[in-house]
């Protein structure tokens, strides 16, 4: 049995969780349900990042004291997780003292170690990335992301020497030691660090809110450092991580905004301290939404709150994982997602369950001929190679390929069982002979179905073993209100 420590980003407490931040939390939670199905310990790992200047400016705006402003935020994003049936282990909050006392020790042992030193630095600052931008990074002189322009800073700051990690880095990532998927985004990584690195400032001399700098009490961490340091943390501070002795994380699934972070900032600190590095950094794309950037000036930001209200959890975790592949950006809408219910969900997997049931139980059939025995996976002939079934869809998961996973069972199982019922008409079949067989396979069909849907719709999975136990009919997926 494998022991699987997995993270999500820690995300900021400035505002409420968006569809975004769902979006790879959901994806963390399948990979998790899927690998503990397969008989894994895992453990995951999500929570919030509550330090700096983005959060200390959002909790004066908002009149509140950084500390309660935050206190006040968590628990939206611990629901949201409840509302989508995000099954994490723990919630880590950076401003857990705990964790206070790792990130001094870690940064002591950096400096110990002479991978710091103490220099003055002049820069443009962006808040909302929390990081300084050079000039190539601007835009008619704003932030591209956040399109504010950034403000110049000049600060003398403790500096953490990333520059002579430049060629290890290099060789841990082309080595496959440090994983970095989709192969775009490690290309990408790879360029970025061959043109040189420089070295970075891990501390602010006029940001108040963060843990004290070790040694110079007049500073506070950066809050990328400590941010980051969670994931070492976690393995100190819970004690089911720290008894597998569980750094490093085997997956941290970001999103490609992060990357830099990640890859680089991130592994250079524990080459520095000798310690492992992360197995696999997975960074997804972006979406818009309606063809257009999210963004609260526009309005577009979806509450994944209340698309779980009109469409269910379940429904929500299919649309955002099979409309585009995992790695790519891609586009979402409320109309996609209700597209995707209609289509995939009520009319195609919803149908095919109660219209199986409801034959079953028409043409009387004997209700010990369907009984869920347990399913041994049938191979499958996909391009003429043959495939167990349950490696096929292992193998989209390994792959984080979630939208081809969905789509071949909708594709090899829903469709072609629906279709196969229009054209055998069992009901008529039933009456004349009492052939059963179409009924059978679409039942078998089913109970498989279940099966490997579980990781991603769990609730559904649970609906419809228990009617294929019982053959009692219920409606999975209702007609939505207009
Ligand atoms: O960056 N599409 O937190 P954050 C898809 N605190 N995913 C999106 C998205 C979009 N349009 N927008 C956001 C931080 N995300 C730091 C992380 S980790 C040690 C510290 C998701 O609240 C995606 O996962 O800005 C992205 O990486 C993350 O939210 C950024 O969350």
């Amino acid at each position: 049995m494998n022991k699987i420590y997995i993270t999500t980003p820690l995300y900021y407490v400035n505002d409420v969780p968006h569809i975004g931040h769902a979006y790879t939390t959901i994806a963390a939670d399948v990979l998790s349900r899927h690998y503990k199905a397969k008989g894994n310990e895992v453990f995951l790992l999500t929570g919030t990042d509550e330090h700096g200047a983005k959060i200390a400016d959002a909790a004066k705006r908002a009149g509140k004291d950084p500390k309660d402003f935050a206190d006040e935020l968590v628990p939206k994003f611990i629901d949201t997780w409840k509302n989508l049936d995000v099954k994490y282990d723990e919630f880590f909050r950076t401003t857990d003292p705990k964790h206070e006392e790792v990130v001094k020790d870690f940064i002591k042992k950096l400096k110990d170690k002479g991978h710091i030193e103490k220099k003055s630095y002049e820069g443009w600052y962006c808040i909302g990335c929390e990081k300084y931008l050079s000039q190539e990074d601007l835009v008619d002189g704003k932030c591209p992301d956040h399109k504010t322009e950034p403000v110049k800073q000049f600060e003398e700051n403790y500096f953490f020497l990333l520059s002579k990690f430049q060629e290890r880095l290099i060789k841990a990532i082309e080595s496959g030691e440090l994983d970095i998927a989709p192969i775009s985004r490690k290309n990408e990584i790879l360029g970025k660090i061959k043109q040189g690195l420089q070295d970075v400032s891990i501390s602010r001399e006029n940001v108040r809110w963060g843990i004290k700098f070790p040694g110079d009490e007049k500073q506070t961490v950066y809050v990328w450092v400590d941010a980051l340091i969670n994931y070492y943390s976690a393995t100190k501070i819970y004690k089911e991580l720290d008894d597998w002795e569980s750094h490093p994380a085997d997956i941290h699934l970001i999103g490609k905004d992060i990357l830099w972070f990640h890859a680089v900032i991130w592994p250079a600190m524990l080459v520095a301290l000798d310690l492992p590095l992360p197995k696999k950094i997975f960074a997804h794309g972006f979406f818009t939404i309606g063809g257009e950037k999210m963004s609260k000036t526009i309005g577009n930001i979806l509450d994944p709150n209340k698309l779980v209200d009109k469409f269910g959890a379940d429904a929500l975790r299919y649309a955002l994982l099979r409309e585009f592949p995992f790695g790519e950006d891609g586009d979402i809408s409320e109309e996609k997602i209700a597209k995707r219910y209609e289509n995939d969900l009520a009319n195609g997997l919803g149908n095919l369950l109660n219209r199986t049931i409801s034959m079953i139980n028409k043409n009387g059939l004997e209700k010990d001929t369907f009984q869920i025995k347990k399913v041994v996976p049938d191979t499958l002939t996909v391009n003429g190679v043959k495939f167990s079934q349950d490696e096929y869809y292992a193998q989209h998961m390994k792959n984080f390929s979630f939208d081809d996973y969905l789509h071949d069972i909708w594709w090899l199982y829903i469709k072609t069982s629906n279709e196969l019922i229009d054209r055998e008409k069992p009901w008529e079949l039933a009456k004349k002979n009492k052939n059963l067989s179409v009924l059978y396979h679409c039942y078998k069909e089913l109970v498989q179905i279940s099966y490997l849907l579980n990781p991603f719709m769990p609730k559904t999975a649970e609906k419809m073993s228990k009617q294929l136990k019982t053959l009692k009919p219920e409606l999975l997926f209702p007609k939505l209100d207009k």
